[in-house]
């Protein structure tokens, strides 16, 4: 890895010696590393190395575009803000191939902390904060400038749809294992379908969205644990606002983690889901029209049954997309979705309930 780093390195013209690196789990897609530079005046720097899956992402060029445009939009619009840095190779290019496999891109690295879970509501509300500030500063940028670079990405209906047509062919022969599961998000296609439906009629806001809203794609200050920016910029597309909430609520308002074994232990947490919202609508206060806060549950519920049929998408395929750690690592994050799902169903009138109610405080205070 070390002789690959260093290439990379001086392809990015990166100033010092490799001093230190180290793999860094992030994400289920692609590969991190944080490399150390010892510079000529013995001053260290750090750069996350990232190699982009192009397994994922088939478009990986289209999606630096992108990145350079809302990564430039919003550094003109807030100077003073963190900002994220990608560096340029000598041929002007935020990226590098090294070969048709190896796409390989440079950020500064941002001291800070990020969380995979957390108990704090106070965090959970500044993440709710950062998402929807994020929303919110990308509001009049031109979404006709960026590229779909995953086509239909979060198409529920169409999701649904493809799991159903795998279960059908069911090439690895192991549908007969999941038949519960199946059953279970045959049950929910209208209701998880709906969304995406009138979205893809244009019948609800068209919006520039992260689409990728998990805790730890927000950096936060080691001391002050206030938000500092907002990362994994891979699959910013047009998209629905209320998908964003609903993403970061699926992940962050879990009892559990998302890939908890023990589904006894996957609960909906309604006092993470307050926090979040209150940060959230907080931050998008009077920008959201009334059908994307009357729809914040709604896509909750969609966002999970659409994971849930990722996951198991890829099992009954052969677990090719995300990464797995073991065999059964997609099954056991479908049964987890679906655990949630179900809590998510059982909890709706109250979620309802108190997305109503942050609302009224706000407007009171
Ligand atoms: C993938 O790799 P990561 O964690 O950034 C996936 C998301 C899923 C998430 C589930 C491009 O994101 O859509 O919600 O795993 N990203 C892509 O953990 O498919
Ligand atoms: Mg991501």
């Amino acid at each position: 890895m070390f002789n690959t780093l260093t290439v990379i390195g001086k392809k990015f013209r990166l100033e010092g010696e490799i001093y230190s690196y180290q793999a860094i789990s992030m994400g289920n897609i692609n590969a991190t590393y944080k490399v150390t530079y010892m510079r000529a005046d013995d001053t260290l720097k750090s750069y996350l190395f990232q190699r982009v899956n192009t397994h994922v992402f088939k478009s990986p060029v289209k999606i630096m575009e992108n990145i350079d445009r809302v990564t430039t939009f919003i550094r003109e619009k807030y100077p003073d803000q963190v900002g994220l840095h990608f560096h340029h190779t000598d041929e002007g290019l935020n990226y590098f191939v090294q070969d048709s496999d190896s796409f390989w891109r440079v950020i500064n690295y941002v001291d800070s902390v990020t969380f995979n879970a957390s108990d704090d509501l106070a965090v959970i509300e500044a993440t709710g904060k950062a998402f929807g500030n994020f929303q919110m500063q990308l509001a009049d940028f031109d979404g006709a400038l960026l590229h779909e670079t995953i086509p239909d990405f979060h198409n529920t209906k169409k999701r649904l749809d493809t799991l159903f047509m795998h279960v059908e062919e069911d090439a690895y022969g192991r549908v007969r294992e999941v038949a519960a599961e199946v059953k279970y998000i045959e049950e929910s296609r209208a209701l998880a379908s709906e969304l995406s439906i009138l979205f893809a009629d244009g019948k609800l806001p068209k919006r520039v969205t992260h689409n990728d809203t998990k805790c730890n794609n927000v950096l936060f200050d080691r001391k002050t644990k206030e938000p500092l920016v907002v990362i994994d910029l891979d699959t910013i597309m047009p998209g629905m606002s209320m998908y964003d909430f609903a993403d970061a609520v699926r992940f962050i308002a879990n009892t559990a983690a998302e890939d908890e074994a023990d589904i006894s232990r996957v609960f909906f947490d309604t006092a993470k889901f307050r926090a979040f919202a209150k940060g959230f609508i907080g931050a998008t206060k009077g920008a959201l029209e009334n059908i994307e806060i009357a729809t914040l549950v709604k896509a909750t519920f969609a966002i999970t049954i659409e994971l849930a049929a990722r996951f198991l998408d890829d099992y009954i395929t052969g677990d090719k997309y995300f990464k797995c750690v073991y065999p059964k690592h997609n099954l056991v994050r479908t049964r987890c979705q679906l655990a949630l799902a179900k809590d998510i169903q059982r909890k709706w009138d109250e979620l309802e309930w108190i997305v109503r109610d942050v609302i009224e405080k706000q407007l009171s205070e």
